[in-house]
């Protein structure tokens, strides 16, 4: 979408500080980190949100996880454990309508909102 500030970093037309990407996927890190290691990982493809996805998209959305498991495993988080999350649409604190998990490690967590 033209106006979508995460397909921009997607497609490399805006700066980030991207830890991984394929042609499905792509991990870059938050603008604004809540934890030591805050990174956002999303579908190449635009979805705005997790209600807007089809069985269509089972095997993207199963392959993301997949993702951030070896991102996680890059940053030195698999043995000590880390936060995946995804905000979805107004109540559930969503800021930017393109899907994305926020994966969160690097201190202990604990309360959940
Ligand atoms: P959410 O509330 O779940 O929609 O989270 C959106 C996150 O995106 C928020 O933690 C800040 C981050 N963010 C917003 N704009 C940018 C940007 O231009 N670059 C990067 N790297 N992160 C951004």
């Amino acid at each position: 979408m033209s106006d979508c500030i995460f397909c921009k970093i997607a497609a490399g037309d805006l700066p980030s500080e991207i830890v991984y990407q394929d042609d499905r996927v792509v991990a870059f890190k938050d603008i604004r980190p809540v934890a030591p290691i805050h990174i956002l990982i999303i579908p190449r493809k635009h979805i705005p949100d997790l209600t807007a996805i089809t069985e269509e998209d089972a095997e993207l959305i199963g392959y993301l996880h997949l993702v951030a498991v070896k991102v996680a495993q890059e940053q030195g988080l698999a043995d000590r454990g880390f936060r995946l999350v995804n905000n979805c649409k107004q109540e559930g604190g969503q800021v930017i309508y393109h899907l994305h998990y926020h994966l969160l490690g690097g201190r202990q967590m604990r309360n959940l909102c």
